[in-house]
């Protein structure tokens, strides 16, 4: 089964990138034929910097590395390198209505946040389907904020075989309940652009800081505390398993609990869980060619089956004549 799906290098990864999608990319590739790219025309709809996009390019490749993707069992490329992939945008937004990418939540949710927003941003769920449809995926591990967008690339891949024949796989969607929406510092979906996230590979110090900004509620201590209605916990829960989760909820249950206990608990099981995975990240960063080379040769694997797609698609729309 092919399982597909991408990262944007927008910023620093987070806890909710890690558990709604990259954990479980690195979990799928023993079994299963991975491709994962890193979506740095996507980052472009909100990042006009250069120097800071090809630096975040390179960290976030360095990043997943580091964490486990193997760039030889895997095709593992930034998006870029592989332009098919404009083309069968523009293919395909001659299949896309335009109620269909404005309903998208995540647009509108952008432009509320005061994003002025531009044709990029509006298109971006064409060009994450032509991302999935080009390589024939048939399964995308996304967060929930995903799933309206996968919707999206279903539609026009049906639209488009009802139109040419059984041109592209239809892609199911990879939502896993208990990761599907990791909460943020405040409790909204952890995100970029709320300023709300714990960042993967952060310094100690920077670490703690953040955790430390957790909101809670002002429940004393003398009284039993909602383990359900609390970040803290919400985002602790992923690191344990079932019975440390019954474990932290019968502490949460019995009156006394600190929260400045438990985050304090909290930062040392993240910097504890990273911290095996932090001397390979440096050392690919003081080597960036390696990463480069490993990028480049990911994009020639993956040039190979999206020009198969393209050709296909190019003959039966009339591109080639
Ligand atoms: N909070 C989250 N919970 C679960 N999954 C999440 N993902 C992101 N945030 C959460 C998933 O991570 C994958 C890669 O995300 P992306 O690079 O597309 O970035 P994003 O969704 O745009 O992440 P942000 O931080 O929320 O960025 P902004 O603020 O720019 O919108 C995706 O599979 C996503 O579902």
């Amino acid at each position: 089964m092919r399982v597909l799906s991408g990262i944007q290098p927008s910023g620093s990864l987070h806890l909710g990138n890690f558990f709604g999608m990259m954990n479980k990319m690195i979990a799928h590739q023993e079994q299963q034929d991975l491709f994962c790219f890193i979506a740095n025309y996507h980052a472009m709809t909100s990042l006009a910097d250069g120097k800071q996009l090809a630096t975040g390019t390179l960290e976030a490749a360095a990043n997943f590395i580091a964490l486990g993707m193997d760039p030889e069992k895997s095709t593992f490329w930034v998006q870029s390198d592989v332009p098919e992939v404009q083309e069968l945008t523009w293919i395909l937004s001659n299949f896309t209505p335009m109620g269909l990418l404005e309903r998208c939540h995540s647009y509108k949710d952008k432009v509320a946040q005061g994003i002025k927003p531009n044709h990029g941003l509006f298109a971006y769920p064409v060009l994450m389907t032509a991302d999935i449809l080009l390589f024939q995926s048939d399964l995308v591990p996304v967060g929930k904020d995903q799933k309206q967008h996968l919707e999206v690339a279903r539609d026009i891949a049906i639209k488009f075989n009802n139109e040419y024949g059984e041109i592209f796989t239809v892609p199911e969607a990879e939502i896993d309940e208990d990761v599907a929406t990791v909460p943020g510092l405040d409790g909204r979906k952890m995100s970029k652009s709320y300023g709300n996230t714990i960042d993967l590979f952060l310094g100690e110090k920077a670490l703690r800081k953040q955790i430390m900004r957790i909101v809670t509620d002002p429940t004393p201590v003398e009284e039993a505390k909602n383990p359900d209605t609390c970040n803290i916990f919400q985002i602790y829960r992923l690191f344990l398993d079932g019975d440390g989760v019954a474990s932290l909820r019968r502490r949460y249950l019995t009156p006394g609990l600190r929260y400045g206990d438990v985050k304090q608990e909290l930062f040392e099981t993240v910097r504890d869980f990273f911290a095996p995975y932090a001397a390979k990240r440096d050392a690919l960063l003081a080597d960036p060619d390696t990463v480069r080379k490993q990028l480049k040769q990911g994009a020639e694997k993956a040039r190979a089956v999206a020009a198969k797609t393209l050709h296909k698609v190019r003959k039966k729309t009339g591109l080639v004549y």
